[in-house]
């Protein structure tokens, strides 16, 4: 070997320590602000849970990451929300399982009227296996291109609507109620008597106004935080569905994070999960409050039977594919 060549391979050496020492941890230390975005405006349970994420993030990462909350649809309905996480405009999206399950057909059984029992049943589903197991066909999933992060509790949805108190199923007859842009929710609505109508909830309060609908179902404290009373003050306690919402992560993005930031995320994700069912909580007694202050007439439904009859045939239909899920689902305890 004669002397330039040694010397090449010294100063070949000398750039790769150098790249050793500088450049890895130069790249490690770039930061990197997660955007994410939800629905509802700041303070909503969903909303502040992942803002504390955020913080959190932020201080086990020493700055490199953070989240940058886009709350109130800044960036637009839940179907744009999706759309973006998939292509990774976004990294976090919130979103309602509601719209997930013509993505997921699985995710579809917890869109079923009346599944779960009560919200511990639900609380019990999605903390244990079956919770886990969801989450991983979401992100499994070839064409998804979302990864499931974690659970949030949304509390049971309920009718509203600007004419008359529902407390029977022939009281839906010939109103107009605005769903969730999944065939399952128009099934049921008109399985339960009444016209249901697929918008997003971004176009929702204008159809209110101009009567396009009636009203809508939700749960309280979308009701309530959105003002929707403004609209259609005969709130029904139909507690026709308890859907859970989730947290899902651009699988575009994912793929680009260490090994370490996926498992912190994930780790963050699960605290979350449980920050935000108490978040839920007092969200669910204030928005209660704010409705009875706002003149709302919460009305109760003597016999929930009829309503559960009525949605056999969205049962068939949707249900028949999973038949093993559901059995599993009602076996918990
Ligand atoms: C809310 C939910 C939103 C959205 C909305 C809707 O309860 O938090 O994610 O699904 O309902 O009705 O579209």
């Amino acid at each position: 070997m004669d002397r330039r060549n040694v010397m090449t391979i010294g100063a070949a050496a000398a750039v790769l320590a150098m790249a050793g020492t500088f450049s890895a941890p130069a790249i490690a230390q770039q930061k990197l602000v997660l955007k994410a975005t939800d629905v509802h405006p700041l303070g909503y349970p969903t909303v502040e849970a992942v803002v504390r994420m955020g913080k959190k993030l932020e201080a086990a990462t020493n700055g490199r990451l953070s989240i940058q909350m886009y709350p109130s649809m800044q960036l637009g309905g839940e179907k744009e929300m999706i759309e973006q996480a998939q292509i990774g405009a976004l990294a976090f999206a919130r979103i309602s399982v509601g719209p997930m399950g013509p993505i997921v057909p699985e995710l579809n059984v917890f869109n079923l009227p009346f599944m779960f029992r009560d919200t511990a049943h639900m609380e019990k589903v999605i903390d244990g296996p079956i919770g886990d197991e969801m989450l991983k066909k979401l992100s499994d999933h070839p064409k998804a291109n979302l990864i499931g992060i974690c659970w949030m509790n949304a509390g049971t949805r309920n009718v509203y609507n600007s004419k008359h108190p529902v407390r029977t199923l022939a009281d839906l007859k010939g109103l107009k109620i605005r769903m969730m842009g999944n065939p399952v929710f128009v099934d049921s609505m008109n399985a339960l008597g009444g016209n249901g109508v697929a918008m997003g909830f971004d176009q929702l309060i204008n159809a209110m106004q101009t009567g396009v609908v009636d009203g809508a179902e939700n749960n309280y404290p979308s009701y309530a935080s959105g003002q929707h009373y403004r609209y259609a003050k005969h709130f029904s306690q139909t507690e026709h569905l308890m859907i859970p919402e989730i947290l899902v992560f651009s699988k575009k993005t994912w793929e680009s994070l260490s090994a370490e930031d996926r498992a912190l995320i994930t780790k963050l994700g699960k605290e979350a999960q449980k920050e935000q069912r108490q978040l839920w909580y007092d969200a669910e007694k204030a928005a209660i409050k704010q409705m009875q202050d706002n003149g709302v007439q919460i009305v109760k439904i003597a016999d929930k039977k009829p309503f559960q009859e009525a949605v056999k045939p969205v049962w068939d239909k949707y249900g028949k594919d999973h038949a093993g899920l559901i059995k599993r689902i009602q076996d918990v305890k």
